[in-house]
């Protein structure tokens, strides 16, 4: 049957029809989806979401230990993170298929770096699949898998921004692979020990080769003919816009992306006047392709910064073809380029407003993380100072700390990244006696990438009620003199709690907590209206960051907007003159 899937949603069927029964992963975008979908089909398959990526790569190598397929999913950085059980499952090998999904994201549409996985696998000495649309990541998932248990490696699936998300046309079917779990003890086989690992090493080699002939022999690497004068070299979501924007050229499509297909390469090369390669992100391919003593363009036409597009393979085609005219952008493309710009802000009635709020009333250093406060960076909250990594909000403090800074610093994370990662930092603070002041801005999910569970919600993605680890309780357990719990959204409490933590020369926790009303689907409260007689225009409520309070001039009165009013009641609060009051009581 044919149906209509996002790249990420064929991941997760190619996985399920493969037998796989066993997936984990950590959310970040654009590889969430994938884990999310293959969760409808819980009866068959095993899925968590893991505290952090390491942990999901470990959990999966176990898994494959087993004798069962698995898979595990997660964005370009957290391959960074999971990267240390990486570089040695190589060398350990696989017994079930495992198939490692990372999505890549060339743009930076969601991401803080733009970071290419082929790199990884070479590091890694694992191959990589490519595919170019959702149908080939159906079929990725299944041939990668067997690859995997033919040459006992991890296989990196890696995909992009535009594979994950763009829809296109799938065939499905049954099924089948299952596979029962055994494992069965050799800890030569299993235990990387120097004696046994200078082995393992040398078999790493080996296999290199066999997947080298792999690569050559794999349906997925295929040279479409056409016209002889212009060549193309392919991967990825690349493929389709050569396709599209050259229809006669002759094209190899490489979806078996590494080891590279070296015979094929010159075989191809040698059939073509001239030779380009399109690929996204580093020069990976094009640098290999000038070692093999092969001339080709590729960077030089198309740049190296981010995601290839429309515009790019216009500009491509006018750089191969300067005599013709210039084909014009399509017009949705050339309309979009005059929208204004709408920068990401805080949503009506975010929990973190609060303490952000709170923080500008004090010359601090504020040292930030990623997820959704990271927007508190931005005017008029302007309140972080520094964004590095997860987990990197606590560490980045101590350091600053330690440097000698005469500001206190106040360290900032989330609820799902102190699971992920916070709780390392948050230690060495406390364990090499810091004085930064930590935060934990718990608003009960992972809000930026969509609501996901973590071992602070006490829900699994399986389902189920769970352990609800204490955000305080490991803090203390791990020796944090002080912890304190505040409701974001009392402003009194909020400041007087981080007035206290300043005053003390000790480090000390503030957990802010209260849940993300998109995860609850409700308002906080009623919504808030502005007593025009009352207001003085004083822009106190505007200075915020709420999109809700919308401020048309200055000097005039702010408006709220009782659609996106979440009824937070921060602007009641700081409001000196009375003007802000629920909306029922004020009109
Ligand atoms: C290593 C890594 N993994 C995943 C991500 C994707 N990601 C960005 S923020 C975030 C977590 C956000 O959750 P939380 O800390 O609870 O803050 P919230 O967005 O809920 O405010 C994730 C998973 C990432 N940026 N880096």
């Amino acid at each position: 049957m044919s149906t209509l899937m996002t790249g990420n949603e064929a991941v997760a069927r190619g996985a399920w029809e493969a037998g796989v029964s066993a997936a984990f992963g950590y959310p970040g975008t654009p590889s969430t989806e994938i884990l999310e979908n293959l969760a409808l089909r819980k009866e068959d398959v095993y899925l968590e979401w893991s505290p952090n990526e390491k942990v999901a790569l470990e959990a999966a190598a176990g898994a494959s230990y087993a004798g069962v397929r698995a898979i595990v999913t997660m964005k370009h950085v957290g391959l960074i993170v999971a990267a240390d059980p990486l570089m040695t499952l190589s060398y350990v090998g696989t017994e079930g298929g495992m198939l490692v999904c990372v999505a890549d994201d060339p743009g930076q549409h969601s991401s803080q770096n733009e970071q290419d996985t082929r790199h990884f696998a070479r590091f890694a000495k694992v191959p990589v699949l490519e595919p170019a649309d959702s149908s080939e990541c159906l079929a990725a998932v299944r041939y990668g898998l067997e690859l995997s248990e033919l040459r006992k490696t991890p296989v990196i699936l890696r995909l992009t921004t535009r594979v994950s998300h763009s829809r296109s046309l799938v065939e499905t079917g049954e099924r089948t692979g299952e596979r029962a779990a055994h494992f069965e003890r050799n800890p030569s086989r299993f235990c990387p020990l120097p004696v046994w690992g200078r082995e393992m090493r040398k078999r790493v080699e080996s296999r290199l080769g066999e997947l080298a002939r792999d690569a050559e022999r794999s349906h997925l690497n295929r040279i479409e003919a056409g016209d002889r004068s212009l060549g193309f070299i392919a991967e990825g979501i690349a493929y389709n816009y050569v396709r599209e924007a050259f229809p006669d050229a002759s094209v190899l499509k490489l979806g078996f992306a590494w080891p590279f297909p070296d015979a094929l390469i010159r075989e191809f090369a040698s059939s073509v006047d001239r030779l380009v390669v399109v690929e996204e992100n580093e020069d990976i391919l094009e640098e290999h392709v000038r070692a093999m003593g092969i001339a080709c363009d590729g960077r030089n036409l198309i740049g190296g910064i981010g995601e290839f597009s429309v515009p790019k393979a216009l500009a491509l085609k006018a750089a191969l073809f300067p005599g013709e005219a210039a084909p014009a952008l399509p017009a949705p493309l050339a309309e979009a380029a005059d929208l204004p710009a709408r920068p990401p802000v805080l949503c009506p009635g975010c929990p973190h407003r609060g303490l952000f709020f709170a923080l500008g009333k004090h010359d601090v250093l504020v040292t930030g993380d990623i997820g959704c406060y990271s927007l508190a960076v931005f005017p008029p909250l302007s309140r972080t100072d520094t964004i590095l990594c997860m987990g990197g909000g606590f560490s980045v403090a101590q350091g600053i700390d330690k440097a000698g800074e005469q500001r206190r610093v106040v360290g900032v994370v989330g609820d799902s990244t102190f699971f992920h990662s916070g709780i390392t930092g948050m230690l060495d603070v406390v364990y090499n006696k810091g004085r930064s002041v930590l935060v934990v801005l718990d608003n009960r999910t992972t809000a930026m990438t969509g609501h996901q569970d973590h071992p602070g919600t006490g829900r699994t993605l399986m389902g189920e009620t769970t352990t609800e680890v204490s955000i305080e309780a490991v803090a203390r357990a791990c020796g944090m003199p002080r912890v304190e719990t505040v409701n974001p959204y009392d402003l009194s409490q909020t400041e007087r709690a981080v007035a206290e933590a300043l005053a003390s020369e000790t480090t000390s926790m503030i957990v802010t907590r209260a849940p993300c009303p998109l995860r609850e689907r409700k308002a906080v409260g009623p919504a808030r209206a502005i007593d025009q007689s009352k207001c003085k225009a004083c822009q106190a409520c505007v200075r915020l960051g709420c999109p809700a309070i919308e401020a048309p001039e200055r000097g005039k009165p702010p408006r709220i907007s009782e659609e996106l009013c979440a009824g937070c009641g921060l602007c009641d609060q700081v409001c000196k003159f009375g003007a802000i009051a629920e909306r029922e009581a004020s009109v």
